[in-house]
């Protein structure tokens, strides 16, 4: 993935969201539900208005089964419909679909009301590059119609992409940019793979994860690499973790690299543990 955000990009795509907002009823916003606060555009609220939504904590397998409890009630309690999701698996699904109907029942019973027809509910999903918009939309239409991927889709004409739950896509997702001014925001983006390894090479990345999750996970470090945290300094952890893991050179050196990709690799995948890297503010 490349995409440059440029303000004339971002104004053009914001124009884009916009038109398409009017021709559906309700917005699915997708979010990671590791890194909830990093992974929301600055201005979904100024786009969407009082458009009825679902924030959509995706991603769920691999964020903390209490960080999703506590950030589904986070939104709940400001008036939001929130659910955690796992694209991937269809896990909350269900409940999505459930939540999707009942958003839209004032309207539905409006328009029975004044003998209009009613049609599925129709759908934009939005949400910044890699959070599994794609992913979702496969899993809804239960067949593989939208691109998987780190290529952002190209605008074509749009379809509606029907599926079994009374639901009616919008097949082009709205990509939204992420907001990277904010340092820590950048790594958050960059530990998920939700920005790849752009804003720093590799094995500084990784040194900031280890950072992170020595501070905060240091038992799961500790679990998954048996080593141990203590007053060590991060760059030795790494370097433990490369000679456990056997990231070495021909020399016997640490294989910075190697090592780096291992930790990022594993921490993205889940391997390290179900980590929830942000958690809503007291
Ligand atoms: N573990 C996990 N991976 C997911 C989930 N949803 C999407 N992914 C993965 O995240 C990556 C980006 O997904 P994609 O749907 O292409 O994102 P998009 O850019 O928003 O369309 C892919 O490798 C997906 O397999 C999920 O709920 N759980
Ligand atoms: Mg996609």
């Amino acid at each position: 993935m490349n995409i440059n955000w440029y303000p004339g990009h971002m104004k053009k795509t914001r124009e884009s969201i916009e038109k398409n907002l009017s021709m559906v009823d309700i917005v699915f916003e997708l979010i990671d539900a590791r890194i909830p606060i990093s992974s929301r555009n600055p201005i979904i609220d100024d786009i969407l208005g009082s458009k009825p939504r679902i924030i959509i904590l995706n991603k769920s397998d691999l964020a903390s089964e209490v960080g999703n409890k506590a950030w589904e009630e986070y939104f709940i309690k400001k008036n939001l419909m929130a659910v955690c999701i796992d694209a991937l698996s269809g896990k909350g699904i269900d409940r999505l679909i459930k939540l999707s109907n009942e958003l839209y029942e004032d309207k539905r019973q409006k328009n029975e009301r004044r003998g209009i027809i009613n049609r599925p509910v129709r759908v934009m999903i939005l949400g910044i590059p890699n959070v599994g918009k794609s992913t979702l939309i496969n899993t809804l239409a239960r067949r593989k119609s939208a691109k998987t991927g780190n290529k952002p889709g190209i605008t074509r004409s749009n379809q509606w992409i029907k599926t079994k739950a009374n639901l009616e896509l919008l097949d082009t997702p709205g990509i939204l940019w992420p907001k990277f001014e904010d340092k820590k925001v950048g790594l958050n983006l960059a530990f998920t793979g939700a920005i790849k390894d752009e804003i720093l090479d590799r094995e500084s990345l990784a040194l900031k994860l280890i950072e992170s999750l020595a501070e905060n996970f240091p038992n799961l470090l500790n679990y998954r690499y048996n080593v141990e945290i203590n007053d060590k300094s991060y760059l030795q952890i790494m370097e433990e973790i490369g000679i456990k893991r056997g990231a070495l050179l021909k020399g016997g050196e640490i294989d910075y690299t190697k090592v780096s990709n291992i930790i990022l690799d594993e921490f993205r995948k889940g391997i390290i543990g179900r980590i929830t890297l942000e958690f809503p503010e007291e």
